[in-house]
């Protein structure tokens, strides 16, 4: 029988422009998935590449039930069993992951160090408070001392989280007391960043750590090093060098691009570059320059992660996530794609030869054969943009006559940073996450899910996130965003607060009109997980709901998951104690014990666990099931029933 076609997007636009795409002659990331298909060996983390006797590939028998023996024998040349190539392939995505978040974390440390020794002009310290804060928690002393010697001990204490040989990371001790103990009965709480991944790197060694349960052990002290290690100090740091987010309209799409203007996409996670772009933009000098060459202003708009930072701090629109990358070239109304690091194709190079835009790669550390690099210096950083958006201006009139921009962009409200949370919840004077926990207590909110993570082109671009996150809100469910699956949902409209009154169901729906906020709230970009950690911790620390994260009615997803970046996340997320889901695929397959301790015996460990389930309808009912298992523990489960919303509480929820 043929195999049945998958649709490419639910995405309009998407889909205009892969026509647009074929009708050029581009050959973009649809296409090439077409006629480059997964290997199923590798896919379910059987093939083992780590040594040159190999890559020893061992498949499962297929359809039918694998004999003890035919185990025994599974097993590749230096004698590894399914289970240890599975195990090792797994943590060694964690460690990519890891080292990826984290590397980018470093990065940011290092240009707060330089900003608050005066090395980094254009730049300045803009989130006092949380500076302060921040000292508080790290025991730095404030006294008279001016923001930029306050920051000289934030930025070496943190910088030195990186290279630590032992102890425990200094924001472990942001979590409840309860999770630090599980952390340190288990043995996974992590000593330093870079220690554990390049430990996790030695242990996947051709002839290291051969028990897949040990191997897992460093995978998860690993992912805890990003999740409450490298993320976390990316995220408090770019908040207060760049500001917290607040809450900002902004629009979505590729209709975001300009037909008379310079078009700018800037691409990538770190936001250093983007900070600058977003003001030199604006630039008089830059502006009439554009105007010299015909056009009528310089348009940026971000991509993938960079552009929820962009986003998040300034309303700078978003062109598009993951799978969109190629096709914001495909318009040929872009003239230059600027990307620093992750997550950037490299099929951009090639899609822009087409076209007249210009690839502009900036980071030492992510050069692209084809592209123009343009290194980017933090301590040149006005010159370094100038020059880039001066590239884009110059090449506006090399524009040719394909030119096609799809209409489609809608609103979003994002900005959703944890302190906004609290202040939009409790009130400048009395922030806190009470009126949350009130509120799932009451019932009217059911539970709390993290929805996260890319696109992957073996599933329908969006629509994974899409359907999950409307099924989740129809059942009371509050959905936090970050990634490019903020940017799926915010594309059907689900980022303003209207969505809650067409999408939400009632309980959810009273308490998200009462507060003026949409059902699903944008947190920003993959880093900014950590701020979901931070407010998980918040609802446990406000009290009655338990005294640990996994006590909470919340729950994790990543229904269209491609990078393993991903794989770290969800890894800190069940260390952390959540019960989180990914669709798509699922790289332990090959050996169901792996696959049964992933998904069991991790929640005996840690209280959270992993679970596979490609249907997102399916996927959000699981959660939903552990979010309604969770509030049963609590004794909350009575109240949900005998919620009637009456007019009494609906003055109630007015006045919150
Ligand atoms: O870090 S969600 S595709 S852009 S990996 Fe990449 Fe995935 Fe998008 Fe951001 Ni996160």
């Amino acid at each position: 029988m043929a195999e049945k076609e998958q649709i490419k997007s639910i995405d309009q636009a998407t889909v205009e422009m892969i026509e647009k795409a074929a009708r050029d002659g581009a050959r973009v990331v649809f296409e090439r998935a077409e006629t480059v298909k997964p290997c199923p060996i590798g896919a379910e983390g059987s093939c083992c590449s780590i040594c040159a006797m190999g890559p020893c590939r061992l498949p499962l028998p297929r359809g039918k039930e694998e004999t003890p023996e035919g185990k025994q024998k599974r097993r590749g040349v230096c004698g590894a069993t399914a289970e240890t190539i599975a195990a090792r392939n797994f943590t060694r995505k964690i460690a990519a992951g890891a080292a990826a978040h984290s590397d980018h974390g470093r990065r940011v440390t290092q240009a707060f160090l330089d900003i608050a020794k005066g090395e980094a002009p254009g730049y300045e310290i803009k989130d006092e408070q949380k500076l302060l804060q921040l000292a508080l928690d790290l025991g730095i002393e404030i006294g008279d001392r001016s923001n930029n010697e306050i920051a000289i001990d934030i930025g070496e204490t943190l910088l030195n989280e990186f290279g630590k040989q032992k102890g425990e990371l200094l924001f472990l001790k942001r979590a409840p007391l309860k999770r630090q103990e599980i952390w340190r009965k288990e043995g996974v709480a992590p000593r330093g960043i870079d220690r554990e991944v390049v430990e996790a790197m030695h242990r996947t060694h051709m002839g290291v750590d051969q028990d897949y349960r040990n191997l897992l052990l460093q995978g998860t002290r690993a992912a805890l090093a990003d999740g409450w290690g490298g993320s976390m100090i990316a995220t408090d740091l770019q908040d207060i060098m760049f500001g917290t987010p607040a809450p900002v309209a902004s629009q979505i799409n590729l209709g975001v691009l300009q037909e008379d203007e310079v078009n700018i996409i800037i691409h990538g996670h770190e936001p250093q570059l983007a900070e600058m772009l977003a003001i030199v933009s604006q630039d008089r000098e830059m502006i009439e320059y554009a105007k010299s060459k015909g056009a009528k202003g310089i348009n940026l708009a971000g991509m993938c992660c960079t552009a929820n930072e962009v986003l998040m701090r300034h309303g700078v629109p978003i062109a598009g996530n993951f799978l969109q990358q190629e096709l914001a070239i495909v318009t040929g109304a872009l003239e230059a794609m600027v990307v620093d690091v992750q997550c950037i194709m490299q099929g951009l190079a090639n899609v822009a030869q087409c076209y007249h835009t210009k690839v502009i790669t900036t980071d030492t550390r992510a050069k692209i054969e084809g592209a123009t690099h343009m290194e980017f210096d933090e301590h040149n950083a006005v010159e370094s943009a100038k020059a880039i958006v001066k590239a884009a201006i110059d090449n506006f009139p090399n524009r040719k006559k394909n030119v096609y921009i799809p209409q489609q962009k809608t609103d979003l409200i994002a900005g959703f940073s944890h302190e906004t949370i609290n202040y939009l919840l409790g009130g400048l004077f009395r922030a806190s996450y009470r009126p949350l926990n009130d509120n799932i207590i009451n019932g009217r909110i059911r539970g709390v899910a993290g929805v996260v993570g890319c696109n992957n082109v073996r599933a329908t671009h969006d629509d994974g996130h899409v359907r999950m996150v409307k099924e989740l809100i129809k059942n009371d469910v509050l959905v936090l965003q970050t990634g490019c699956s903020a940017m799926a949902c915010a594309k059907v409209g689900l980022m303003v607060p209207e969505a809650a009154a067409e999408y939400a169901g009632e309980g959810l729906a009273s308490v998200c009109e009462a507060v003026g906020i949409p059902p699903v709230l944008h947190l920003g970009a993959c880093v900014d997980n950590s701020r979901i950690l931070i407010a998980a911790t918040a609802m446990v620390k406000d009290g009655g709901l338990g005294d640990d994260i996994s006590d909470l009615p919340v729950a994790g997803a990543a229904p269209e998951w491609m990078s393993e970046k991903a794989i770290s996340i969800g890894q800190y997320f069940v260390g952390s104690g959540v019960f989180t889901v990914f669709g798509v695929t699922w790289p332990t397959l090959g050996s169901k014990e792996v696959t049964d301790y992933l998904f069991k015996d991790f929640e005996e460990m840690y209280g959270g666990m992993w679970a596979f389930e490609p249907d997102p309808i399916k996927a959000a009912h699981m959660m939903i099931e552990h979010i309604d298992k969770k509030r049963k523990a609590l004794g909350i489960d009575k109240a949900r029933e005998r919620v009637l919303y009456d007019m009494a509480m609906r003055r109630e929820l007015d006045a919150v």
